[in-house]
């Protein structure tokens, strides 16, 4: 086991395409508990800051403005695993190498707009999880 909670958010192109029920209901179906959520929208200087990490790669540009193009949800789940369990049930980062029932492989557009971000490790959902939510706004 590897710690209990992970962070989501269902990016602008599932919002758009009216996915949002249909993939909390997946979330909530495979056992997650949902401890914080927000239907909020990312500014570009926001994309950017969350996705520094990836400052470098050839598609940090539009990987910003795709995540500030629209509405998202945002939400801290809680399971036993979370991490790791819930990397499986989105599936792979392209949609086409996504496992067939996972989120990405149902969901998803392609390997930039794929639907779904979940947190790689424990480390990272508690900064990502402190990047959108104040203590206050998480409810064990
Ligand atoms: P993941 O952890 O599965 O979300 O994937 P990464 O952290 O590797 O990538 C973060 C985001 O960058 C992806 F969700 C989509 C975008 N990306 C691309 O647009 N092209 C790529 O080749 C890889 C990632």
């Amino acid at each position: 086991m590897s710690g209990n909670r992970t962070f989501t958010m269902i990016k602008p192109d599932a919002v758009a395409s009216g996915y949002i029920g249909a993939i909390l209901d997946q979330i909530c179906g495979a056992g997650f508990k949902i401890v914080a959520m927000k239907y909020t929208k990312l500014s570009a200087e926001k994309a950017g800051e969350f996705y520094a990490v990836h400052k470098a790669r050839p598609f940090y540009g539009e990987l910003v403005d795709f995540m500030s193009s629209g509405p998202i949800v945002a939400a801290v789940l809680e399971k036993d695993n979370a991490v790791e369990d819930f990397r499986k049930l989105i599936g792979a980062t392209n949609p086409a190498e996504a496992e067939a029932g996972t989120i990405r492989a149902k969901f998803a557009k392609n390997i930039g707009e794929n639907a779904v971000h979940g947190s790689d490790s424990d480390e990272n959902a508690a900064i990502e999880s402190a990047f959108h939510f104040a203590g206050t706004e998480m409810f064990a």
